[in-house]
C-alpha cells in the first residue's frame, strides 16, 4: 500500500469541538479522505485496536479514555501517507510536539493528545480494515 494511514480525532478533541479545524486541516495538507464516520466504541473494542499496547501501563488508561466518547475515525490517503500524517499530528507529548503540529495546537495532555496517527504501512492497513468495510473505502473511487 504505502499510501494510506489511519487518524483519528480522539475523544477530547471532538469533546473540545476541534473536529472540524482538524479535519481541514487534513484537507489543507493534501489528503483525499477516503472515508470517515463518528463512532463510540466500547472498552472491549478499544483493547482490541490497541492491542499491541498490551502490558504497557497506560494501556488501561489509554484503552478507557479513547472508550469514554465519540471519535472521529477517517481513512486517509496520499503519498507516503504514515510519514506525512505523522509529521502533521506532531510528537506524542504535547509537550514535546513542534510548533503548528496539531498535537501542539489541540491536544489535552500525553494521553489526551487529540489524534491518532497508524506507524507502519502494514499498521495503517490493519487498522483501515479494523473500521472500514471494502464498500466505504470503495466510495471515492
Ligand atoms: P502515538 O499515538 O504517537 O503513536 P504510542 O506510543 O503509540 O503513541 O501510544 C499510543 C497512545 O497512548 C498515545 O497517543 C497516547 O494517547 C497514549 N500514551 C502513550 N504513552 C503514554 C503515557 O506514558 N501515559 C499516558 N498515555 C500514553
Ligand atoms: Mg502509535
Amino acid at each position: 500500500m504505502g499510501n494510506q494511514t489511519l487518524a483519528i480525532i480522539k475523544p477530547d478533541a471532538v469533546q473540545n469541538q476541534y473536529t472540524e479545524l482538524i479535519y481541514e486541516s487534513i484537507v489543507k495538507a493534501g489528503f483525499i479522505i477516503l472515508a470517515s464516520k463518528m463512532i463510540h466504541m466500547t472498552k472491549a473494542e478499544t483493547e482490541s485496536f490497541y492491542a499491541i499496547h498490551q502490558g504497557k501501563p497506560f494501556y488501561e488508561e489509554l484503552t478507557s479514555f479513547m472508550s469514554s466518547g465519540q471519535c472521529m475515525v477517517l481513512a486517509l490517503e496520499k503519498e507516503n501517507a504514515v510519514d506525512t500524517w505523522r509529521e502533521i499530528i506532531g510528537a506524542t507529548n504535547p509537550a514535546e510536539a513542534a510548533v503548528g503540529t496539531i498535537r501542539k495546537d489541540f491536544a489535552t495532555s500525553l494521553g489526551k493528545n487529540a489524534v491518532h496517527g497508524s506507524d507502519s504501512d502494514e499498521n495503517a492497513e490493519k487498522e483501515i480494515a479494523f473500521f472500514f468495510s471494502q464498500s466505504e473505502l470503495r466510495a471515492n473511487k
